[in-house]
């Protein structure tokens, strides 16, 4: 029988959780970018070997809420940490230890799971400089275990995740052995899109951007997909678009790519870009686009 539980996933945004997550479970399922809050919504990835499922549940980045997105964000992770078998807070390695890590690292600590912690991004930081960061967790009591790894390197992560396995309490399977996350494809999809244009956009668009799907359907041997990149300002409406369409096009040639990994077969992508002022404090927008404020069950 195997030994089952979760494992939750936090620290301050950019920190690299989602980048640690998917060389955990060996599969991209949460989007990564340089950009913070780039993860909104908590998303599971479901880790399953001959002993174990370990499902990591993977949290958008500590934040001061500005709007009801914002809100709904932190509400994700409190509901992430409640009754998980470990937290693991992750540290950027590279930025060092701030007084805002130790004083969350310190609050769960408090709570009921054993907590870890995992420095990461060793491969940019300089050991000289990582050793006093290492020195303030020792002033810290509770936590269970520190790592050091690098996540894009996938330096130390085997052994990070076979040492995680003694936290896992249960015998009960939550997914069959071939999931990866608690996520739908078309979810997933909605995110490739966010990703590429937050990766094509420089810093004139920050993070107010939202996918509608106005069409995901197999048709003519393959899936046929029809999507709306909402902006909050008409002044990013060009942005996205780029001179002569060139930005959007280039965004639609890197998402058709990652999506037809995703599906496994061919994709035919249509996007628009549409603004919606203030669609994040727009609860009818909010919900359409799936984040609404539900609570776990
Ligand atoms: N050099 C290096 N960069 C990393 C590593 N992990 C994440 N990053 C980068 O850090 C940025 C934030 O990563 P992300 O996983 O989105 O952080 P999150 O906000 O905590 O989920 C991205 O640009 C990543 O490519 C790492 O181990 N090494
Ligand atoms: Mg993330």
């Amino acid at each position: 029988m195997r030994k089952t539980g979760f494992i939750a996933i936090v620290g301050l945004a950019n920190a690299g959780k989602s980048t640690l997550l998917n060389a955990l479970i060996q599969q991209k399922v949460s989007i990564v970018s340089p950009k913070p809050q780039t993860t909104r919504d908590s998303i599971m990835g479901v880790w399953t070997d001959d002993d174990s499922q370990i499902v990591f549940v993977d949290t958008p980045g500590f934040l001061q809420s500005k709007n009801a997105l914002g809100d709904y964000m932190l509400k994700s992770i409190d509901n992430a940490v409640d009754d998980v078998d470990c937290v693991m807070v992750v540290v950027d390695g590279h930025d060092g230890i701030s007084d805002r890590e130790i004083g969350q690292i310190t609050k769960y600590t408090k709570q009921n799971a054993p907590v870890v912690v995992v420095i990461t991004k060793i491969d940019i930081s300089q050991k000289e400089k990582l050793l006093p960061e290492l020195a303030k967790l020792n002033q810290i009591n509770g936590i269970d275990q520190v790592f050091c790894v690098s996540a894009k390197r996938n330096n130390g992560v085997e052994e990070l995740k076979n040492a995680l396995k003694k936290y896992l309490t249960g015998t009960q399977m939550y997914f069959e052995e071939d999931d990866i996350t608690d996520k739908s494809e078309r979810y997933l999809v909605c995110e490739i899109i966010r990703e590429k244009v937050l990766l094509s956009c420089e810093a004139e668009i920050p993070h107010g951007i939202g996918i509608a799907l106005n069409k995901f359907a197999y048709e003519n041997g393959g899936w046929s997909i029809d999507a709306t990149i909402l902006v909050e300002k008409a002044s990013h409406k060009p942005i996205v678009l780029g001179k002569h369409g060139a930005m959007i096009k280039s965004i639609g040639i890197h998402a058709r790519e990652s999506i037809q990994k995703l599906m496994q077969s061919p994709v035919f992508l249509t996007l628009w870009v549409k603004v919606k002022e203030d669609w994040r404090n727009n609860p009818s927008i909010l919900n359409e686009l799936g984040y609404s404020n539900r609570k776990k069950d």
